[in-house]
């Protein structure tokens, strides 16, 4: 069992740097990522089992076969969490554990594993927060034609049903889908996550069908759960900024945002697809086609809060600029382009921001804009931080101490500009610090560590980093201590 370090515990709670009443202090991972257990109780492969087996395409050639054990762990792993005093865990459900073809009735013994799960979280006192969907189709739907085929959509809201059956009367918040951007871009633009395709018209194909998903999926969970059920979907919205104040990099940051962000927010929040999105992409696709009639309005089901994931701005320009890079925004370098389109933009490294494992450089000041831009864009609209972290290269010091004071730096300064961002007006409603723990980190497989909680994948322990008893701190003050890290 590991204590909270009681060297960094406060006796006292400055009331200067509070958060609102009600503000949720939670921690994110996700099935694929933590659970392992891949082939036991039924679960057959998703589309990260088979691509994770593919040479080449997962760094050491890592899968989920074990990761971090969560499946057989979950008990310790929940009472650390409530050592750590969190107050909400965010969790993914694995679709191909609980309806392993994609298709049929649900297996018992994978809804089981949820249940326990949730009924641990309860009775420690945590709230669940449940995403049905962080990647990991089943691999017979990609065979049947994956997220490009329409058909898709009404598996996932079967899917959504199975699930509300099984735990709506116990998990109060649910979230369709966590970055819909990465599994259609980044799984079929660029090719460097599951199902690594490389085919642009599909990407956009797969975009409106996992925006029409999460609206048959709302639809079903507002039929099938109380009222008082809160319904999300979380984004990875780019908090898009020009290299240059020139008119071309101003078009270059306009269309990332429009097929980076409005693409969701724009049919999810406003019923339609953006305009410019249509004129940049219909030399691909054929919206008129590709979007039926009543789709826009099934989408644009309300959803109660909007999750928003942040890690590092993007920062664009034209080829023109010279140093940037066509070839990799950050997502994973290949030689097809995730930006549908919007081929030629070039991406760029911010100079002279410090940077993380990922190589993505910290600016705590995306975080604020981005919140007070979608609260611009969509006044009134509830937001949840649903991830919020940083990769680095952490160890184990001979005392068995795991310090990480550059994560804390991070977490202050993100956690800073949330506070900021409420002062000035935006809702935000909660935290998620991705992640709880150490875990399969996709294409760079275990080889970057995101987590508050060290693991050592030879022996499973879980060793709480010093950022986890700061973060615990930080939850039992509700706020952040005056002074910055040193
Ligand atoms: O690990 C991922 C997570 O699955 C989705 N959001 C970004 C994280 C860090 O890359």
């Amino acid at each position: 069992m590991t204590a909270v370090r009681p060297d960094i515990a406060p006796k006292q709670a400055p009331e200067a740097t509070r958060f609102p009443t009600g503000f949720v202090w939670g921690a994110a991972t996700a099935a694929y990522q933590v659970e392992g257990a891949a082939a036991e109780d039924g679960r057959t492969p998703s589309i990260w089992d088979t691509f994770s087996r593919t040479p080449g395409k997962v760094r050491n050639g890592d899968t989920g076969d074990i990761a971090a054990d969560h499946y057989h762990l979950y008990r310790d792993d929940v009472a650390l969490m409530k050592r750590l005093g969190l107050k909400a865990y965010r969790f993914s459900i694995s679709w191909s554990r609980v309806q392993p073809t994609g298709r049929g009735p649900a297996v018992e013994r994978g809804l089981d594993f949820y249940r326990k799960l949730v009924d641990e979280l309860l009775e420690a006192g945590i709230t669940p927060v449940a995403t049905l969907y962080h990647w990991d189709l089943p691999q017979e739907l990609e065979d049947a034609g994956g997220w490009p085929q329409r058909v898709t959509a009404d598996r996932f809201a079967d899917y959504a049903a199975i699930m509300a059956g099984a735990l709506g009367d116990r998990v109060g918040t649910w979230t369709t889908f966590n970055e819909p951007w990465c599994s259609a871009f980044l799984g079929y633009g660029s090719g460097v996550h599951a199902p690594g395709r490389t085919e642009p018209a599909s990407a956009l194909r797969a975009a409106h069908h996992l925006n029409l998903a999460h609206g048959r999926a709302i639809e079903v969970l507002r039929g099938q759960l109380p009222a008082a059920v809160q319904t999300s979907v979380t984004l990875n919205l780019h908090q898009v900024r020009p290299l240059t104040a020139s008119a071309a990099d101003a078009d270059s940051a306009r269309r990332i945002d429009a097929v980076g962000n409005r693409i969701f927010t724009g049919p999810m929040l406003r019923g339609e697809y953006p305009e410019d999105l249509i004129a940049d992409t219909r030399h691909l696709v054929d919206w008129s086609q590709l979007v039926r009639d009543g789709d826009l309005a099934a989408i644009s089901r309300p959803v109660d809060v909007l999750g928003v994931n942040y890690y590092t701005p993007t920062l664009v320009s034209t080829p023109a600029e010279g140093a940037g890079d066509t070839r990799n925004d950050g997502h994973g370098a290949s030689d097809h382009s995730p930006w549908p389109g919007s081929e030629h933009v070039a991406f760029h490294l911010a100079e002279g921001k410090e940077r993380t494992a990922m190589n993505w450089s910290i600016d705590p000041n995306g975080l604020y804009s981005l919140l007070m831009d979608v609260t611009r864009d969509h006044p009134g609209l509830p937001l949840m931080v649903t991830e919020n972290g940083a990769a680095f290269d952490d160890y184990v010091s001979p005392e068995g101490r795991v310090e990480d004071p550059e994560r804390i730096a991070y977490l202050h300064g993100h956690l800073d500009a949330v506070q900021r961002a409420v002062a000035d007006g935006a809702d935000v409603r909660g935290y998620f610090l991705w992640s709880l723990m150490d875990n399969f980190e996709w294409a760079y497989g275990y080889s970057k560590r995101f987590g508050a909680v060290y693991v050592d994948y030879a022996s499973q322990r879980r060793i709480p980093k010093a950022s986890a008893h700061w973060y615990a701190d930080v939850i039992r003050r509700h706020g952040l201590p005056q002074t910055g890290p040193a």
